[in-house]
């Protein structure tokens, strides 16, 4: 019997995968939306760039991004030159003076053969204009096209967060700057800085130098996992970094240019040996010896509850707060073992003079006193889910990350909330395939599909109730992330996925356009750009058997410009195999089994995980 067995992917053709075949011509996060016209837009030496608002940060950004990317044209002010923009041929404009409204954060773009337009105010200029970039072709230096069409657009959610601990491994500045511009391009709002963990104190206070003079070195760090040959392996090596005060401004100015706002992480009271082993006196007994964590988990030595904390944190925060302008100061809150203020009788005092219910109100009490302090100064507190246990603050915000509960038990007390589930996709420090290919990580499962299939708003709240999911975050938590080049690896293109979640509406999100016809132009993008990424495995194949005799396998390369290079000889794949260049015919001999392995390696050299198919005709 003959089987013919056509494998397509979502059955598309190579060409498909061009983003002119994409309804949201290829932009990510996908508009609200999107109506695609024939023509293009030319960009040439002549062209006029005109602007309403030359102080505005998306008039800057144009100006540098004119110089950095080789236009010889200039900005120009349109209220100055004598005529009205409408009038002028050939021109790019970046207008806030429009009839009509627009929401918050919302642009309009209009692109014909004539002008290209952008309306918007603030963000949602900067907003237009990222949109603009994405979907700019550069012909020759200097020239550059833009396909013709009307766009409207506005986030779904006010807060759009990516997070980085940068306490477990630290991260340089210019790194930082990377990782913000990455975000801006996608729309997304909020940087949250993990500035200090058991295992490092990264930020320069003056108050207390030894914050950072000790508690950012620690004396070793732990290698790999914990089972096997890595149980109890440790690399005898010091590890250190912060970030001095002028640094912190220089990131905080750098990502405002960006409409990214800095959400700073102090932790407290768990998640603080390093701060402790600086400053024993925060811990419930001074006289113990302490050191900055070596071992990845959770410590059960916290920070004890006393008039000199609070002095201690006060100090902190206020240098913290006079770093960071933003209005939210995050202080953590989760995983805090009760062990040390168990056996302390100072807090089984306290405990009992404030008439709290046990640990978990003395938590309670610790969150709402640092609450008040922040308040004192007009700021807005916000923590991990645990801040709710033993009662929460009065007015703080709460990320939810072990699953939605928190979040929605917050939410129906009338807090707003961050949703920032590990379980559904948010946690980026987890493995994108179940493929032993992958790196190391700390486990967990989020692939790119089960990311995108996130939607923030949990069905059992009202509606009044879902008006407090005030947006969603992914974390990078950087235990087993060493280095940036890995550090990107996590982050794309799983952040890609994220920002359609923060920012599309739920009607503009479909995966399929997203996986296979709009990541493979971002992904060759982010690689010119100098970005490491996980490159997506070949589609058309999958680690699976087909029964039969005679197949026809089309396969497709995720990434814009990757070759896929396959084998049938039971070896692993590379460049100097088969490079598929037309649907494959196989036809497998009767009783035989052939192993069709495949790979993708891109422009820049960078691999996808191996594929193994077999096509099995042994009749068994
Ligand atoms: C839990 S998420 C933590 C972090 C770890 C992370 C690893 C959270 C609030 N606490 O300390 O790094 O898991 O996935």
């Amino acid at each position: 019997m003959r089987a013919i067995i056509l494998v397509v992917f979502l059955a598309l053709t190579t060409s498909c995968l061009a983003q002119d075949n994409d309804p949201n011509m290829g932009i990510i996060p996908a508009p609200s939306s999107v109506k695609k016209a024939k023509g293009k837009f030319m960009i040439t030496p002549e062209t006029s760039f005109l602007v309403d608002a030359p102080t505005q940060k998306a008039a800057i950004f144009l100006t540098n991004y004119l110089k950095k990317n080789g236009y010889n044209n200039t900005v120009v002010n349109a209220n100055t030159m004598g005529r009205k923009p409408a009038d002028v041929k050939n021109a790019l404009m970046l207008l806030t003076n429009f009839k009509g409204n627009i929401p918050e954060e919302g642009y309009e773009l209009k692109i014909s053969g004539d002008q290209v337009v952008i309306n918007g105010k603030g963000p949602g200029l900067f907003y237009g204009l990222q949109t603009l970039l994405q979907l700019i072709k550069e012909e020759k230096r200097g020239y550059a096209s833009v396909p013709c069409g009307v766009i409207t657009d506005a986030p779904r959610f006010a807060y759009r967060g990516m997070h980085l601990d940068v306490s477990r491994h630290f991260f340089s500045v210019d790194f930082i700057k990377k990782y913000i511009d990455v975000m801006a391009m996608y729309k997304l709002n909020n940087f949250h800085w993990h500035l200090t963990d058991d295992q490092g104190w990264r930020i320069e206070i003056k108050k207390y130098p030894k914050l950072t003079k000790v508690g950012s070195i620690r004396a070793q760090s732990k290698v790999g996992g914990y089972s096997g040959n890595n149980d109890g392996l440790f690399d005898n090596t010091s590890y250190s970094g912060f970030y001095t005060q002028d640094e912190i401004r220089e990131v905080v100015n750098y990502a405002a240019e960006r409409y990214i706002n800095i959400v700073p992480e102090i932790e407290m009271p768990g998640h603080s040996m390093a701060a402790i082993a600086a400053y024993p006196i925060l811990s419930c007994d001074p006289s113990k010896p302490y050191k900055v964590g070596e071992n990845w988990g959770v410590y059960t030595d916290v920070y004890c509850p006393t008039d000199t904390t609070f002095r201690i944190l006060s100090d902190i925060l206020d240098e913290v707060m006079d770093l960071f302008p933003g209005k939210l100061i995050h202080i953590g809150g989760d995983e805090c073992p009760k062990d040390a203020w168990k056996k302390s009788a100072f807090c089984q005092r306290l405990i009992a003079d404030s008439a709290l219910r046990d640990e978990n109100g003395l938590q309670s009490y610790f969150i709402r006193r640092i609450e008040r302090h922040l308040n004192a100064s007009g700021r807005k507190m916000i923590g991990w889910d645990e801040i709710l246990e033993g009662g929460l603050a009065p007015n703080a915000d709460v990320m939810s990350w072990r699953g939605e509960e928190g979040g929605i038990a917050a939410a129906q007390l009338g807090h707003d909330v961050v949703m920032t589930p590990g379980s559904a996709g948010m946690y980026f420090d987890h493995a994108q395939s179940k493929s032993n290919q992958e790196p190391l990580s700390i486990g967990g499962f989020a692939s790119l599909a089960h990311t995108y299939a996130y939607d923030p708003v949990p069905a059992s709240l009202t509606p009044d109730q879902q008006k407090h999911i005030i947006g969603v975050q992914a974390n990078l938590w950087t235990e087993y992330i060493a280095t940036p080049a890995k550090a990107e690896y996590m982050l794309l293109p799983r952040m890609l996925a994220l920002a359609e979640v923060a920012w599309s509406p739920l009607s503009a999100k479909n995966f399929n356009e997203f996986s296979a016809r709009r990541i493979p132009g971002h992904l060759a993008m982010l690689e010119s750009k100098g970005y490491n990424y996980r490159v997506p495995e070949v589609m058309g194949t999958s680690d699976t058997t087909l029964k039969g005799s005679d197949f026809k396998l089309e396969l497709v390369a995720p990434v814009e410009g990757a070759k896929v290079y396959y084998t049938i000889d039971g070896y692993t794949p590379r460049e100097t195999d088969l490079w598929y260049t037309e649907p494959l015919r196989i036809t497998v001999p009767a009783g035989k089994a052939i192993e069709l392995q495949s790979i993708i390696i891109t422009p820049a050299g960078k691999r996808s995980n191996i594929t193994k198919m077999t096509l099995d005709n042994s009749g068994k």
